[in-house]
């Protein structure tokens, strides 16, 4: 059974309708990241990192953002009996699951779920969060935030993925810049253990795309589809 780990960045969501960070029109040209993806910028203006994530939040249920072919593709692979597959996603949509992913990680959590900084609870959230939205769970006030992997902040279950990477057979990157750590350093994880194959899939070449035996470049919902279509008839 040929083992593979998938890292997805914000560029497999770009042909949903969803925007990148570092891309020129991305949500970094918009807005700085210091002020709404870090634990000091919540602490300083809850309200404006509230306003940020509730935006960010209620587009996504927008009925017209949907899965792209690259979402739909990882999903065809995963459901294949010869390959055992994780999707380790950096993105806080839920479009991996929407395609039909299960086998899937958002190490930097999830824009549908709300967590409880006072009782610990981590919620599904769909509605706008306000800075005083009592916590369902205690009713206390003040607690809420989304449930998102801020800058200084650990990714989740990092020692799952490192345990995943060191078994792989084929790590595969997709749609990401190769610019924020833990994730970038992946690949070269990877290579430490010496016998995966490394691919980058990206619109173009990563930060990190001199680490990768193989790089392809083009929109996800183009290259995505072939190469998983290639291993799929490889399998065969
Ligand atoms: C950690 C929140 C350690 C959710 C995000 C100094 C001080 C503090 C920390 C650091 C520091 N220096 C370095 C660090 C570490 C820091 C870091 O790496 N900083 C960078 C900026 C230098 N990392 C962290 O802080 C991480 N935590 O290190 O903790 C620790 C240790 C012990 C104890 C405690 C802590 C936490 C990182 C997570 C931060 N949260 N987001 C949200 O709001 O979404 S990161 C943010 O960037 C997003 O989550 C995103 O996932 C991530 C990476 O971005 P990409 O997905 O790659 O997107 P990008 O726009 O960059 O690139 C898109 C790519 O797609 C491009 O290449 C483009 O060409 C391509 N593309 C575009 N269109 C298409 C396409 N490809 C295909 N098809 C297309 N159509």
């Amino acid at each position: 059974m040929k083992r593979i780990v998938i890292l997805t960045g914000a560029g497999i969501s770009k042909e949903s309708g969803l925007d990148t960070f570092r891309d020129a029109d991305g949500i970094w040209s918009k807005v700085r990241l210091e002020d709404v993806a870090t634990p000091e910028g919540f602490a300083a203006n809850p309200k404006l990192v509230h306003d940020f994530y509730n935006a960010r939040r209620r587009q996504l249920q927008d009925p017209a953002i949907l899965p792209n072919p690259a979402h739909e593709a990882l999903a065809r692979l995963e459901r294949h009996d010869g390959f055992r597959v994780l999707t380790v996603t950096q993105n806080i949509d839920d479009l991996h699951e929407r395609a039909g992913s299960r086998n899937l990680i958002h190490m930097h959590g999830e824009m549908l779920k709300a967590r409880c900084d006072m009782c610990g609870s981590v919620l599904g959230w769909t509605d706008d969060i306000e800075p005083f939205t009592p916590c369902p769970a205690c009713a206390r006030e003040g607690g809420l935030r989304p449930h998102v992997v801020w800058f200084g902040e650990m990714p989740l279950e990092m020692e799952r993925i490192y345990a995943e990477l060191a078994a792989c057979d084929l790590f595969i990157s997709i749609g990401t810049s190769g610019n924020v750590y833990p994730a970038a350093g992946f690949v070269a994880e990877v290579r430490r253990f010496g016998q995966a194959h490394t691919v980058e899939l990206n619109l173009e070449p990563s930060e990190s795309a001199s680490r990768f035996a193989e790089c392809i470049h083009g929109p996800a919902s183009q290259v995505v589809p072939d190469y998983v279509n290639q291993l799929l008839t490889k399998q065969k």
